[in-house]
């Protein structure tokens, strides 16, 4: 019999051992998938995931993804052949887990998501999702523009910066963001493409947009904050102001957005944590102990004007 984590602390539980001396005896064993390091979000994201484990003694098998599902498939295979306690993974896009999740439930091996969201014909194949309600900053972010709009005399044109094609914050974030906004005779979204989360393609696509549409465009809602950090420099580049000419609407709630917004860059940031290392390490003891964990663990979040910035900015952990 192969011997899980599981069968050793049911065996010391049967023998009478206390279970935190099992535990002290076999540090827990976490593979853990990331998406990549596509933007400030992931970085701290990635740091808050590997301090908490180091913090609570687990041991952490960490994967970079590189914004590839074929390589989160790859090591989520190989985290089930070294038999880890529990597997985590932030799935790049909702789709196309079944088989994999499936082999892993089979090894009894119980997975947790964090941050992204899946779609799976078997909810029993995943044990919890740790993270944001990504539809809920959507609407926070059209909530924000729509208060906006109405103080302006003209009706606005939007364009909009998708993240990750199928990926779980773009789909959501666009969803909430459209159901604020339909119907409202001030915003109409006249472009809307994929800048796939990071600066650089951020930067591209706005380049585009304000060529083929220019001076009609009044309003930027970008998915997180890298791309509209990396679309802030276009709009300069093509001689505008940022923040002003265009107003920005953005999602994450990093630093660099802070410092954009104190210079006068960007008009809005809806926050979205990626402090979930806590919360996983927690999750993953809970799952291994036998302890019920809920099925949505949902992280609380905030809405950041420009104009408070400048006091907010120091109590900024990412
Ligand atoms: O908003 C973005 C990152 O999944 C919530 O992924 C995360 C998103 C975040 O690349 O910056």
């Amino acid at each position: 019999m192969t011997f899980t984590r599981r069968t050793f602390i049911a065996s010391a539980v049967a023998l009478g051992l206390a279970t935190s001396s099992a535990f002290a005896a076999k540090p827990l064993v976490i593979g853990f998938s990331q998406v990549g390091a596509e933007s400030e979000w992931r970085t701290a994201n990635t740091t808050s995931i590997k301090d908490a484990a180091k913090k609570d003694g687990i041991t952490l098998k960490f994967a970079d993804a590189q914004q590839k599902q074929e390589n989160q498939v790859k090591a989520i295979r190989s985290f089930i052949a070294q038999r880890v306690d529990v597997i985590a993974f932030s799935p790049v896009v909702e789709t196309g887990w079944d088989t994999v999740l499936r082999e892993a439930k089979n090894a009894k091996i119980p997975v947790i998501l964090t941050d992204r969201a899946v779609k799976v014909a078997d909810p029993s194949l995943y044990v919890t999702l740790i993270g944001s309600d990504f539809v809920e900053e959507g609407r926070r972010a059209g909530r924000w523009l729509a208060d906006y709009a109405a103080k302006s005399p003209k009706p606005l044109n939007v364009v909009e910066l998708q993240g990750t094609v199928g990926s779980a914050p773009a789909v959501d974030r666009k969803a909430g963001f459209e159901e604020v906004i339909k119907g409202n005779p001030k915003l109409k979204i006249i472009r809307t493409q994929t800048g796939e989360f990071t600066r650089a393609k951020g930067k591209e696509v706005m380049e585009a947009f304000l060529k083929s549409n220019g001076k009609d465009i009044n309003v930027l809602f970008s998915h997180n904050d890298d791309m509209a950090i990396g679309a802030i420099q276009a709009i300069e580049e093509a001689g505008l102001k940022p923040g002003k000419d265009i107003i920005i609407v953005s999602i994450d709630g990093v630093k660099g957005a802070f410092q954009a917004m104190m210079a006068g860059k960007l008009n809005v940031t809806v926050e979205c944590n990626p402090l979930l290392g806590p919360q996983l390490m927690q999750a993953a003891r809970d799952v291994v102990a036998g302890k019920p964990v809920p099925k949505r663990i949902v992280t609380e979040e905030r809405v950041f004007p420009a104009d408070v910035a400048a006091k907010e900015l120091p109590n900024r952990k990412y």
